[in-house]
Order: structure tokens, then C-alpha cells, then sequence
């Protein structure tokens, strides 16, 4: 398998954990998101993956994107261990925490909706912090909500394993730090994160340990 990544790269990063929590080995192709514009731009980039964004996943003949859709895919084609529970209801419990980080937060703190927002709109660097803690903070408050009043957690967000939500749990919750967001009002996110990251397959998976890191 071959894993179209940039070290930043939080949806990368998900698929990062998720292929560690499997064992499965994978070749690293960096992709350099803002090297001389951006090389997810180029037309050899944007031949294999339209959507100009990282990550992507070769896996044989088949080209995957979407961080979601590809850990799924690695579930799918290697079940063990499980990244989502057995039952239908906490298989959409598990699969709405992950997505409320990548459909909800994730898009609007992406680099090219700041570089619109700067660029295109003229906004302040002020004005751009400004937008991104305020989607930070609204999402990761529904999440901490959402944790504490429903039943299935345990260690991780599902029970005494990681899965998909704790894949993009994590790689958000570091974003957020990048930003300096305020993360005392989640001590629930917070305590998940501690355990998930004590895990071998979390620590390799993180920005500092890619080999395009700078
Ligand atoms: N929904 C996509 C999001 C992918 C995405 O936004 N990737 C970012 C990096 S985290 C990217 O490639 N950004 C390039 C850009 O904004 O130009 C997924 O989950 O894979």
C-alpha cells in the first residue's frame, strides 16, 4: 500500500492511526501542501486525485480518497482489530463522533478555506484565528457533550478500544493546539486522548514522527 500523506495533514493523519491500529505496512509518498503553491496541485496530483487533497491510498489497482472512506476500506479488507463496534446503532454512533470532526469542523479550518479567507477575501491573520477557534470550539464542545451524556464510552470514545472516532479525535484535537485553542472546557476529549496516545500505533502516526516533518 502506498499512503499519499503531508505530515500536517490531520485527514492523513487518521488514516495514519488506522493503518497502524491494523499492522498494515505502507510506503510514505509525501505531499508537500504549500511547497511552490501546494503539490497536491500539480497536474500529476490532480490526475490521480481530482480533488487535490491528500490523503490517498493505493492500495493494488485501486486509488482511494476520503479519509473516512478509506478507513472503512481497511476495516473492511482487514477486520481485526475492529475500528467500529458490531451493532447497527453503535456502528452510527461511532460513525456520527467521526463525523462530526471531518464533515463538521475539519472542512471549514482546511488550509485552502483559510487561504480563501486571506487571499481572496482579504481577512486579517486576527480575523483567520479568529474563525478557526470559533469552529473548534463549537464543534469540540458538541463533542464533549455529546460523549458525556451518551452511553458507549469507555477508554477510547467506543468502549476499551480505539476505533474510527478516536482516529479523528486525535488528529483534531491536535490542530487545535496548533491554533492555541483553549482545550480546559474538554476533559472528556482530553482524558480519550491521553489514553489513545500512550498506544504505539497513535505515537507513530503523529506529525513530529513523518518523514517529511520539518
Ligand atoms: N474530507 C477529506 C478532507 C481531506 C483534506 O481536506 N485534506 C487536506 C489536508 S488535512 C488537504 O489536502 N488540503 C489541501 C488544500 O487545502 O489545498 C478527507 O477526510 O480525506
Amino acid at each position: 500500500m502506498k499512503l499519499f500523506s503531508y505530515f500536517r495533514s490531520s485527514a492523513a493523519y487518521r488514516v495514519r492511526i488506522a493503518l497502524n491500529l491494523k499492522g498494515l505496512e505502507y510506503e510514505y509518498v509525501p505531499v508537500h501542501l504549500t511547497r511552490g503553491g501546494g503539490e497536491q496541485f500539480t497536474p500529476a496530483y490532480r490526475q490521480l486525485n481530482p480533488q487535490a487533497l491528500v490523503p490517498m491510498l493505493h492500495d493494488g489497482e485501486h486509488a482511494l480518497t476520503q479519509s473516512l472512506a478509506i478507513i472503512e476500506y481497511l476495516d473492511e479488507i482487514c477486520p481485526h482489530p475492529a475500528l467500529l463496534p458490531k451493532a447497527p446503532a453503535a456502528r452510527a454512533r461511532v460513525r456520527a463522533l467521526a463525523q462530526a470532526v471531518a464533515c463538521e469542523v475539519h472542512p471549514l479550518n482546511n488550509l485552502r478555506v483559510l487561504k480563501y479567507l486571506t487571499d481572496v477575501l482579504g481577512v486579517g491573520e486576527e480575523a483567520k484565528r479568529s474563525w478557526y477557534q470559533h469552529w473548534i470550539a463549537e464543534g469540540l464542545q458538541a463533542l464533549e457533550t455529546k460523549l458525556v451524556a451518551e452511553s458507549g464510552r469507555g477508554l477510547y470514545c467506543d468502549g476499551d478500544a480505539p476505533g474510527l472516532a478516536d482516529c479523528c479525535l486525535v488528529p483534531q484535537l491536535a490542530n487545535a493546539r496548533r491554533y492555541r485553542c483553549d482545550l480546559s472546557y474538554y476533559p472528556t476529549l482530553l482524558a480519550i486522548e491521553k489514553n489513545c496516545l500512550a498506544l504505539d500505533a497513535f505515537q507513530r502516526a503523529a506529525p513530529a514522527q513523518q518523514p517529511d516533518a520539518e
